[in-house]
């Protein structure tokens, strides 16, 4: 997780790191959660080597790398060819449910079922399968969805989404999020957070919001209305809201549009969250645990106590009034946005 060097050497093996993450892509597609992960973990491996990989005897010491992995990576840069990815790439399997997997909302095993019923094309999809509500809306707009939009539009789309809130609720805290504050030159959704510095003034905000903003016809879509995020055990009053917007005027394409509105005392973990990547979160996670602590979207509490990864004590909050004292209590040099990519 180190930054300014992390910068670095990810050109110097680029091209190993490239072909890795192709495959772990694959990989994650098809559900192969086991192999995603090792693809990832090696990844993370030799973005921290501060020179370029030369030799199998290095790669086989590097930590969390076996034996089959190895011989994959010395394959791509003594040949600089990978042909386990080359024949993934170009199998017809692969292909399908990498185009049905680009629809929203559906999951890898998903695309698997579709496959196996005999599906090959999107208008096999349209005709044929059976679909959830979200699927439809997802194949609606399969292409303007896959499209990445540049970051003035981002700032257009908030700019409709503030108008409309503070017309609800003036003072509100409006921030977007996403890869748009990690700074990217095209964001393929907008992610806005909401809350209020008083605490109650974000409560109730939601529904009229959403109607306001259909009635204007900026709404097209819903696709997650939810008053409660029911994955968390401590849900608290998280409510969020998942659809397509699209802006007046000629040309324009249906976007994704992410709203979560959020009590303020959990301000900066749900910034922090909803700012990712969702890599650079996994992470995150991942070294509260070590120090017995729990990292969500609301809070971070410390003093857990668990027992077969099950928490059986589930802590006490910690103050996190700024993301960088969440930062702190987790012993890491604080990391700007631009650099929570990984
Ligand atoms: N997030 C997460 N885990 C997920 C999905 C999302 O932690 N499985 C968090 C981190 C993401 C943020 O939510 O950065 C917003 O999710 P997006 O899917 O909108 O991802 P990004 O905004 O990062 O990228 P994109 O430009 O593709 O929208
Ligand atoms: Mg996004
Ligand atoms: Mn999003």
């Amino acid at each position: 997780m180190s930054s300014q060097t992390a910068k670095k050497n990810t050109e110097i093996n680029k091209d190993i790191i490239d072909k890795l993450q192709a495959m772990g892509d694959l990989y994650g597609k098809t559900n192969d959660k086991w192999r995603a992960y090792s693809y990832q973990k090696a990844i993370t491996t030799i973005r921290r080597c501060t020179h370029r990989i030369n030799s199998y005897e290095e790669i086989i010491k590097l930590p969390g790398i076996g034996e089959s992995l190895a011989k994959k990576i010395w394959e791509i840069i003594d040949t600089g060819s990978f042909e386990k990815l080359e024949d993934f790439q170009s199998s017809e399997y692969m292909n399908v449910i990498t185009l049905f997997g680009n629809v929203w909302g559906c999951g890898p095993n998903i695309a698997k079922q579709w496959y196996d019923q005999g599906f090959r094309t999107l208008d096999d999809l349209r005709t044929k399968a059976k679909l959830s509500d979200n699927q439809q809306v997802g194949l609606k707009y399969y292409d303007e969805f896959l499209e990445r939009m540049p970051r003035n539009e981002v700032c257009e789309i908030e700019a409709v989404v503030k108008e409309h809130a503070l017309a609800l609720v003036p003072d509100l805290i409006i921030q977007t999020c996403g890869s748009y504050r990690r700074g990217k030159p095209t964001c393929g959704d907008v992610d806005i957070l909401i809350t209020h510095t008083d605490g109650i003034s974000h409560e109730g905000l939601l529904i009229p919001l959403i109607d306001s903003l259909k009635k204007s016809g900026f709404l097209t879509d819903d696709l997650v209305l939810s008053a409660s995020d029911k994955y968390e055990e401590d849900s608290g009053s998280h409510v969020k809201y998942y659809g397509v917007c699209l802006l007046p005027g000629e040309n324009r394409k249906h976007r994704r549009l992410d709203i979560i509105i959020i009590p303020h005392d959990e301000y900066a973990c749900a910034l922090l969250y909803f700012t990712g990547s969702a890599l650079f979160n996994r992470s995150m996670r991942a070294l509260a645990h070590r120090y017995n602590m729990y990292l969500s979207q609301h809070r971070l509490n410390t003093g857990v106590i668990r027992k077969n990864n099950s928490k059986i004590n589930t802590g006490t909050p910690l103050y996190t009034p700024t993301e960088e004292s969440i930062f702190k209590y987790l012993n890491l040099p604080y990391r700007p946005p631009e650099e929570r990519d990984h």
